[in-house]
């Protein structure tokens, strides 16, 4: 046991699906016999993670009966129970069955989009009855190949037609429950329908009830998409919409790797946890660090627990590095903004006639503020310094 040992307050959790990973790929069948979930949750325990979330079918499998569903779920109780773990994010899976090959609220047939409603209730009401708070949304086959097959706008209506329809359902139970939706640019599909964070973001205000939905984020997804991850979750969390995350470790320009968290760009990884901690004073996510990774095909299932105790840890010690760097007094010093109180008094509170006014009049020695050196080269080195462990 260490400092970066993870607590429960860590609220570190993993799907079922992640440490249940058999390791098959488009190249390769399972390499590891299938866990069952009741050993997974022991087996997360005995890591020390905090919760555990599953699509439906990850724990029930599609098409079960109710009497087969109910002995399924009590057992998964009695074993949360046991163990002490929660079900912090529960999701469907509306990607696997064949029916959703053309997607599953955007698709082309309305009794595809009429099925995925009903198994999505089943699904929401299975999440709330394990306890979960938040509901993901990633619509991993809503999208195309053939572009023409249908009309994007179309799709966008759909999709919407169907959260409002499910909010709604959320409401009508009286459910405690918010909706986050997960973006991704492609695979399965040639290109998805609201690729990205900032897609989402827009989408969401055009909901009936914007309120209880914001967005599922992942690092592979953004990175992806060539994006900067960080500054999605930035401006999710400024918007108040970070209601969930995935961390995982990804290479740019890749399928979508969900590799263990900090495995790939850690400089990103640093940058990311920095700001989740809000260690530069900033308001920090309170919400479940999920890694919705998986272990490397390589791996036997003692690897596999390998891989969870490595995301855990890294995570725990990026946040003390994190805290390091932002308490270094030459941090402090190089990150001190230049401060002009009258300035800064006509830029915020909003427009006044008097302050365009005040701005015409303002001097401004331009080749002088040019001229300044911003000595970021120095705040980056001092950064990887801490990164790299030779700054305490
Ligand atoms: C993949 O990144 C998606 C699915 O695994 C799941 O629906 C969601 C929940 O984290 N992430
Ligand atoms: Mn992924
Ligand atoms: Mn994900």
């Amino acid at each position: 046991m260490d400092a970066f040992d993870p607590r429960p307050e860590d609220k570190f959790s993993f799907g079922l699906w992640t440490v249940g990973n058999p390791g098959r790929d488009p190249f390769g069948g399972p390499v590891r016999p299938t866990q069952d979930a009741c050993e997974i949750v022991r087996g997360l325990a005995r890591c020390g993670a905090w919760g555990v979330n599953l699509h439906d079918e990850d724990l029930v499998p599609f098409g079960s009966s109710a009497a087969e569903r109910d002995r399924i779920v009590g057992r998964f109780q009695r074993t949360l129970a046991e163990t002490g773990l929660i079900v912090p994010m529960a999701t469907t899976n509306l990607f696997s069955p064949p029916i959703f090959k053309d997607g599953a609220f955007t698709a082309n047939d309305p009794r595809v989009r009429a099925f995925a409603l009903r198994k999505t209730m089943d699904a929401i009401d299975l999440g709330v009855e394990l306890g979960a708070r938040i509901y993901v949304f990633w619509g991993g086959r809503e999208g195309t190949e053939a572009d023409a097959c249908r009309d994007p706008q179309e799709a966008l209506k759909r999709f919407r037609e169907a959260l409002d329809f499910l909010c709604a359902y959320v409401l009508d139970q009286g459910y405690d429950l918010r909706f986050a939706l997960e973006a991704k640019p492609n695979e399965p599909r040639c290109d998805m329908y609201l690729p990205t964070t900032g897609h989402m973001l827009h989408f969401i205000e055009t909901l009936e009830h914007s309120t209880m939905v914001g967005v599922n984020p992942e690092v592979a997804h953004e990175t992806m998409a060539g994006l900067s991850f960080t500054h999605g979750v930035a401006q999710a969390m400024e918007a108040g919409k970070l209601f969930h995350i995935d961390l995982n470790g990804q290479r740019i320009g890749r399928y979508d790797q969900d590799l263990r968290f900090g495995s790939e760009d850690l400089k990103q990884a640093f940058l990311l946890v920095r700001l989740l901690e809000g260690t530069a004073g900033t308001e920090a996510y309170g919400g479940p660090r999920h890694f919705d990774a998986h272990a490397y095909r390589s791996e036997d299932v003692e690897g596999v627990w390998d891989f969870a105790r490595g995301c855990m840890r890294t995570y725990n010690i990026l946040r003390a590095r994190a805290r390091c760097f932002d308490a270094d007094p030459e941090v402090v010093e190089l990150r001190a903004g230049r401060s002009e109180p009258e300035i800064d008094a006509l830029l915020g509170g909003g427009y006044g006639a008097e302050k365009a006014a005040a701005l015409r009049e303002l001097e401004c020695d331009v080749d002088a503020i040019a001229a300044r050196g911003l000595r970021y080269e120095r705040l980056d080195q001092v950064m990887m310094e801490h990164l790299m462990g030779v700054r305490a």
